[in-house]
């Protein structure tokens, strides 16, 4: 196979080692980093280590917060306004999620391609646009609901405001084809109320095992598992419960499916992520030999656990059954394989999986702003 991107190379603690995958990153003015896409494709196991998770901020990035000068204000629809110090939610009951998260934005140039043909895009190449916005990671922190509780919910309460302290104006990047660029935001988003109230739903002050970091969202974010990225507000200062869902710029006009010519009402706002298999070995371009060859990748869905992963050789005529990994968790992705006798000739791999709802690849048709891309992409290879 020619794809091995992990050579020798590098010492780590002053013992020789092998070459680590690197992420791409770029960082502003005082070399703190601003963005950063993740080498995804070229980790082993489930869990992204901190340093090479992808970092997205919509907004300029705001000034850290120290633990002790933060509070969480909870407000709006409860029995008891309240702010809580990091130590008072760590007082609370906690969970751990294990969870895949997704830029909404990742592998959006598959759309045109699978469509109009031309210039492949790859999913593996940093330096390409799109890429590298697919992260896994063991969120520690106290259940949303619990804190809900504390409060007290009232009745009528429909949805759930979480707002960052960062605001700004969006960046380029970040508009697309937006109708109207509000001058001054903050990064706030209104989870429906089921979805708050869901246990899986969190408010973490840790990943990985370690205090979450500035880029992370830290001291506080929200994590929603199975939900497209942009739902897990990071740098929390205020939780609102409200008797509505408000139009939010990342809410309403920004993060929505829909046509370009659509009036507001017709768009519909983003939230589960579809299905998403990925053939990581062998990769589109690649030699083989003939003889026992396994192919592979991961899988993952925003509506549970992944059931099946089927492969095609045969560009799509065929379809195979492929071996699951376990453990096979409910937000975390799967590792996949596939072994087969491969013969000398032009193949084209296609993989799809299928998740506990039954759903399958594709669940997001084509949309103006490109969102949450989850077709299937075939990958051709020389055997020979
Ligand atoms: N406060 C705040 N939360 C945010 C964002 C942001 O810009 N500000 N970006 C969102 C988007 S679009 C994504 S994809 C994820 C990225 O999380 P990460 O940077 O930890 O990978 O955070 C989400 N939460
Ligand atoms: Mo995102």
């Amino acid at each position: 196979m020619t794809s091995h991107p992990e050579l020798e190379g590098e010492w780590l603690m002053g013992w020789p080692d092998r070459k680590r995958a690197q992420p791409l990153q770029r960082n502003d003015a005082e070399g703190r980093v601003a963005y950063q896409r993740s080498p995804w494709a070229e980790l082993q196991g489930l869990i992204t280590p901190t340093d090479l998770r992808y970092v997205v901020a919509q907004l300029q990035m705001p000034d850290p917060v120290h633990p002790d000068d933060w509070s969480l204000t909870v407000e709006g629809e409860v029995e008891r306004t309240m702010q809580l110090d990091l130590d008072a939610l760590r007082r609370l009951p906690g969970r751990t999620v294990r969870v895949v998260h997704e830029c909404s934005g990742t592998d959006a140039d598959f759309f045109d391609y699978l469509r109009e043909g031309g210039d492949r895009p790859s999913q593996f190449d940093l330096t390409q646009p799109h890429t590298g916005q697919t992260s896994a990671g063991e969120f520690t922190g106290v259940p949303l609901a619990t804190v809900i509780e504390e409060a007290g919910l009232k009745p009528g309460a429909v949805s759930v405001l979480a707002r960052g302290f960062d605001h700004g104006t969006p960046g380029e990047f970040a508009t697309g084809a937006a109708r109207y660029v509000p001058e001054d935001v903050h990064f706030e988003k209104a989870l429906p109320l089921e979805q708050a109230l869901h246990p899986d739903t969190v408010l973490a002050w840790a990943l990985n095992g370690e205090y979450l970091r500035h880029v992370h969202g830290a001291p506080l974010r929200l994590i929603v598992p199975g939900w497209s990225g942009n739902w897990s507000v990071k740098w929390l200062e205020t939780l609102q419960v409200r008797r509505d869902m408000p139009p939010l710029y990342y809410q309403s006009e920004y993060f929505v499916y829909g046509d370009e010519d659509d009036d507001n009402d017709e768009r519909e706002m983003i939230t589960t992520m579809g299905v998403r298999c990925v053939i990581l070995a062998p990769r589109h371009g690649d030699a083989i030999s003939p003889g026992t060859q396994a192919i592979r990748g991961l899988a993952w869905s925003g509506g549970g656990r992944i059931e099946r992963v089927e492969v095609s050789v045969d560009g799509g005529e065929h379809w195979d059954d492929a071996h699951l990994e376990e453990p096979r968790e409910q937000w975390l992705w799967v590792r996949w394989s596939h072994r087969w006798q491969a013969e000398a000739g032009t193949h084209t791999l296609m993989a799809r999986a299928t998740d506990a709802q039954g759903r399958a690849q594709p669940q997001t048709p084509w949309n103006y702003l490109r969102k949450n891309f989850d077709g299937i992409v075939p990958v051709e290879i020389e055997v020979g």
